[in-house]
């Protein structure tokens, strides 16, 4: 379907998808020029995060780009089934555990556990998701003029052409976005039973019955995240997971306080952890009515569930293009590439998650600009080595920067500014240590959160902060800034904020930036 001469609203938008998806409209989706001809300087493979962003630089770079994607919407796995849903049902998990906390008290309702329905949040999300992907076609066409191909598969025949439905597109070069899919670690026997989920067929076709307990096979972002979620809804949730929560070799600077406060609070939910163990299958006959487990002290279990979600982590979809390029790719296939994202072959480019980690939504997009400036003759390096990092339990976790071990390793002389303060015990203290935990301060202090910043006392700068709450986001993506722009104690202390704010760490490091030799608080 040609919509190159149409000016579809996003209303028009919205229903071509949602025929598409029904299978009422089975061709291509195109906003092509097609009276400048089949030749670009840039093909996106792959029209997520990395791809949308890179062609919109391409664009904005004068460069002719094209992005293929085989789904009928730009913007990827994000708005479909990963980073939307997840937010989505991590801001439900929030919701639902502020009203169990509070539940028969001052104005709350009795939180009534059977009105909290997994498939109804499911339902909402996909209810709701393509008027997401309709701005995302929409704003990619009418505000960035991407030319682009949708649901269409992109065959890449060489490192210059590329097929899409029988017709070739010639290219000087090709960035590669294809993204990940769940990994399925060998040796667990039954994950192809019913009743066995992870993020994408939670989504697509979906849960199709109220679990009555669920267990996650891993324990990574997604375990924790959607096991929360779980909990959350009333849905007792184990996670099996053989390193310790927060210690998988995915995330970096994890600083142990915070670590202990995050799982200590899954715990207080309900959640059952049990670390150090090894997931050997999933019993059941057609389907998963549990999870046969080794336990750290070597002996075996049987956890009986209806519900079975893997959360071990993913691995690229690259096998096509690899297979038809040659680019190297590491013991796991994901692709190897310079800090220009430049392959092992010239011209073409990898992006995003099939590179690796981290899978997260800044560094797609960086990737996908990165691979556009260098493309257009800029010569421009992503250093993706250092970044802030958050994930959602209940609560909202984010940091930045060393922890408190990697700096006393690092600079030996540091200083720790701390709520609560060490050895004292959270409901020791009724003081909001979060956004929107003022009524559990006074209510429940031990829900009120955590948070930890670190200096070096020689330089006064900061070298880490640590946050367990809500609402710190936002600070942490400018805090990895100033970080890195090498921001002190006595500037942290020069700067205004905005009372009360329960992120303590302006008021905390002016309360100790007159010293000359800094101490902890
Ligand atoms: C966001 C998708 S849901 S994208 O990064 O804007 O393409």
């Amino acid at each position: 379907m040609d919509l190159h001469d149409s000016n579809l609203s996003m209303a028009e938008w919205e229903i071509l998808i949602h025929s598409a998806e029904s299978g009422e409209v089975s061709e291509a989706l195109e906003n092509v020029y097609r009276d400048k001809g089949n030749s670009f300087d840039v093909i996106f493979v792959g029209g997520g995060a990395g791809g949308r962003f890179g062609s919109a630089y391409s664009q904005a770079r004068g460069l002719r780009q094209l992005v293929i994607d085989r789904w009928l919407f730009l913007g990827g796995s994000c708005p479909h089934q990963a980073c939307v849903p997840h937010h989505l049902f991590s801001e439900a998990a929030r919701e639902m555990d502020y009203m169990r906390w509070n539940s028969d008290t001052l104005w709350f309702p009795k939180f009534e556990e059977d009105r909290a329905s997994i498939v109804d949040m499911i339902e909402l999300f996909k209810k709701g998701r393509n008027n997401a992907h309709a701005f995302m076609n929409w704003q990619s066409k009418e505000q960035l003029d991407m030319e682009y191909i949708l649901n269409a598969e992109a065959t890449v025949i060489d490192k210059n052409t590329v097929e899409v439905n029988g017709e070739r597109f010639t290219t000087k070069n090709i960035v590669l976005g294809t993204g990940t899919r769940t990994y399925l670690p060998p040796g667990i026997s039954g994950l192809d039973k019913a009743g066995v989920y992870d993020f994408a067929t939670l989504i697509d076709p979906g849960l199709d019955y109220e679990p009555t307990s669920c267990v996650i096979i891993g324990g990574s972002k997604v375990a924790m995240e959607y096991g929360s979620f779980y909990q959350a809804t009333g849905c007792h949730t184990t996670i099996l997971t053989r390193s310790p929560l927060m210690r998988t070799h995915s995330l970096h600077h994890v600083d142990e306080d915070l670590r202990t406060y995050v799982v200590d609070n899954m715990r207080l939910r309900g959640m059952n952890i049990i670390e150090g163990c090894t997931p050997l299958e999933v019993v059941g006959d057609e389907r998963a009515t549990g999870v046969r487990v080794r336990l750290a002290d070597g002996t075996e279990r049987v956890i009986e569930t209806d519900f079975v979600f893997i959360g071990t982590g993913e691995r690229p979809n690259t096998k096509p293009f690899v297979d038809a390029l040659g680019i190297d790719v590491d013991e796991k296939g994901f692709v190897k590439v310079n800090a220009r994202m430049q392959t092992s072959i010239p011209g073409v480019y990898a992006i995003g998650d099939i590179i690796g980690s981290p899978m997260e939504m800044f560094k797609a997009r960086k990737c996908g600009m990165t691979a556009a400036r260098n493309i257009s003759g800029e010569p421009f390096e992503f250093d993706f080595s250092q970044y802030p990092d958050f994930l959602h339990t209940t609560y909202e976790v984010t940091w930045v920067g060393l922890t408190e071990d990697e700096a006393r390793e690092a600079y030996g002389d540091i200083s720790v500014i701390q709520m609560p303060p060490k050895g004292i015990r959270n409901e020791e203290i009724s003081l909001p240590l979060a956004e929107g935990s003022m009524l559990y301060a006074f209510t429940r202090p031990e829900l009120t959160g955590f948070q930890k910043a670190i200096y070096d006392n020689k330089s006064r700068r900061l070298l880490g902060a640590h946050h367990v709450g809500f609402g710190a986001k936002d600070a942490f993506q400018y805090l990895d800034h100033l970080i890195k722009k090498g921001i002190t104690i006595d500037e942290m202390g020069e700067m205004n904020e905005l009372f009360l704010n329960p992120e303590h760490f302006i008021q905390l490091s002016r309360l100790r930036a007159g010293q000359e030799h800094l101490i902890d608080l």
